[in-house]
C-alpha cells in the first residue's frame, strides 16, 4: 500500500524541522545514539484482536475497511510496520485466527517482516460447535469434561504456534464467579492449577507459558486468577517455563503497577506486558492516553530490573499491545500507541540511574524526583524520529498514513460495511 518513494516523500518534507529537533536534543542527552540503537531493536507486537473498531457492550460502530481475514490483519499490521519499523510482531488469538494455510501465512510475515509473538487461547466464549459450555468457567470448572476440554484447546493452540514459528502461550480466563457463595476458591484454584500443568506439560521445551491476571470482569465478584499474587503462584507451581503476564488495565484502581514490575523481574517470573491505559477499569484505551507518567515509571522498573536481571530488553519478555476501542481508527490508535511506549522506554533509558542510586542511599528524596522528571520532562519525540528515519519508516506515522488517506484506500479494497473477528 506504500512504497518508498511515498515514505521518501514525506520524510523530505519534514526533514529540516526534524533535523533543528534532533540536533538540539542530542545535543543536551549523553547517548542519543544508545537510545537509538535499543529502540530500533524495541519490536512491540501487535494484536491482531485490534485490528478492527471494539465494540462495548453497549454497540459496535464499524469503522469500514476492517480486515475479514488473517492475511487482511497481517497486511494491516505490515503497513503499520512500514510505517513506524518498531510493529515487527503479531500476536494471534485462537480461534479467531486459525491459520488454515500456516505455511502461506509464515511466507507473508516474511514479506511483511513480521514475527509471531505469543499465542492466545479462548476458553472465554463458546464457539459454534463447541461439546460443552464455559458459561460456569473452563479451567476451574466443577466438571472434570469442560476442563479437559479447555486442556485440549490450548495444546491445539501450541501446536498451532509451532508450526508458524511462535514460541508463548498466553492464557487468560475469565473464570471466576460473580456472586458469595458460587464457588468454592480451594477448588477453583486446584482445578486450574491442575489443568495449567496439564497444559505446561505439553508446552515445548523452549516454550514460555504466560499466565495473564485481572481483577474483575466478565465475573464480578471473584476471579480465580485475579491478582499478581495468584498468577506468580501458578508460575511458581508450574515450573521455570512459566511467568507472570501484566496487563495495565487489570488491576483495581491506583495499583502500584510500577513495584509490582520491579518485584516480579526481581523473582525472574516476569514474561510478558500488554500495553493498554485506562481511567476506571479494563478500558483498553490508547496507551499514554491517559496516564503517562505512570507508564514511563513502570518502563523505568523495567529498564532497571531487566539490567539488574542481565535481561535483553528487546528479546527476553513478550511486548504486545492490547488496546481496542469503540470511536477511533483502530490503525491511527495503534499507530498512537506503539509511539508511546517507545516514547516511554527512551525517557526510562535517559534516566540517570547512578545518581538516582546515590540519591537512593543518601535518603535525598526531592533529589530522587528531580533526576525522574528531567528524564520524563526532556522531550525525545526527535530521538524517536531520527530511529525511525535511519530505518527506512516514516518521520510522522500518522501524518502519512492521513497524507496517503490510507483509510479510504482500505475502505475502497474491502467495502464500508466490514466486522473484524474478535471482540
Ligand atoms: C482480557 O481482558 C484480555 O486482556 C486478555 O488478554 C484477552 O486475551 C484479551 O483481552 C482479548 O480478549
Ligand atoms: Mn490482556
Ligand atoms: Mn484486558
Amino acid at each position: 500500500m506504500l512504497n518508498k518513494s511515498q515514505i521518501d516523500a514525506h520524510n523530505e518534507k519534514g526533514l529540516a524541522k526534524h533535523k533543528k529537533g534532533f540536533d538540539y536534543v542530542s545535543g543536551i542527552i549523553p547517548d542519543a545514539e544508545g537510545i537509538i540503537k535499543k529502540l530500533t531493536d524495541f519490536q512491540v507486537a501487535i494484536p491482531s484482536w485490534a485490528l478492527g473498531s471494539g465494540g462495548t457492550r453497549f454497540g459496535r460502530f464499524s469503522g469500514g475497511g476492517e480486515p475479514s481475514t488473517l492475511e487482511e490483519k497481517m497486511e494491516d499490521i505490515g503497513l503499520l510496520h512500514q510505517l513506524n519499523r518498531s510493529s515487527g510482531a503479531v500476536s494471534l488469538h485462537i480461534p479467531w485466527d486459525i491459520p488454515t494455510d500456516a505455511k502461506a501465512i509464515k511466507s507473508l510475515a516474511a514479506d511483511f517482516d513480521l514475527k509471531f509473538d505469543a499465542m492466545n487461547s479462548n476458553t472465554f466464549q463458546d464457539q459454534k460447535d463447541q461439546k460443552l459450555s464455559y458459561k460456569f468457567g473452563s479451567m476451574q470448572h466443577v466438571d472434570k469434561g469442560v476442563r479437559q476440554q479447555a486442556v485440549d484447546h490450548n495444546i491445539e493452540v501450541i501446536k498451532y504456534g509451532q508450526e508458524l514459528g511462535s514460541n508463548s502461550l498466553t492464557v487468560w480466563l475469565a473464570d471466576g464467579s460473580s456472586f458469595p457463595g458460587q464457588l468454592n476458591f480451594r477448588n477453583a484454584f486446584n482445578n486450574t492449577l491442575e489443568s495449567l500443568q496439564s497444559i505446561y506439560s505439553a508446552l515445548p521445551d523452549d516454550w514460555k507459558i504466560f499466565v495473564e491476571y485481572k481483577a474483575f470482569e466478565p465475573n464480578f465478584y471473584s476471579t480465580t486468577v485475579g491478582d499478581w499474587g495468584q498468577s506468580l503462584l501458578y508460575a511458581n507451581k508450574l515450573g521455570e517455563k512459566a511467568y507472570t503476564l501484566v496487563d495495565l488495565g487489570h488491576h483495581l484502581p491506583n495499583a502500584n503497577i510500577e513495584q509490582i514490575v520491579s518485584l516480579l523481574l526481581n523473582e525472574r517470573k516476569l514474561g510478558g506486558f500488554h500495553f493498554n491505559d485506562s481511567k476506571y477499569g479494563d478500558d483498553d484505551l490508547t496507551v499514554g492516553s491517559i496516564k503517562p507518567y505512570q507508564l514511563f515509571l513502570i518502563f523505568k522498573e523495567l529498564v532497571e530490573g531487566m539490567d539488574a536481571r542481565g535481561l535483553n530488553h528487546a528479546t527476553d519478555l513478550g511486548w504486545m499491545i492490547d488496546a481496542s476501542h469503540n470511536i477511533k481508527d483502530p490503525l491511527e490508535d495503534l499507530l498512537q500507541s506503539v509511539e508511546a511506549i517507545n516514547l516511554a522506554y527512551a525517557q526510562a533509558l535517559l534516566v540517570d540511574s547512578k545518581a538516582l542510586n546515590e540519591a537512593q542511599l543518601n535518603n535525598d528524596v526531592a533529589g530522587a524526583q528531580e533526576i525522574l522528571q528531567d528524564a520524563y520532562r526532556t522531550d525525545l519525540r526527535p530521538v524517536l524520529a531520527e530511529a525511525r528515519l535511519r530505518e527506512g519508516a516514516a518521520l510522522s506515522p500518522l501524518g502519512l498514513f492521513r497524507e496517503q488517506k490510507i483509510r479510504q484506500q482500505l475502505i475502497g479494497k474491502r467495502g464500508e460495511k466490514t466486522v473484524a473477528t474478535g471482540l
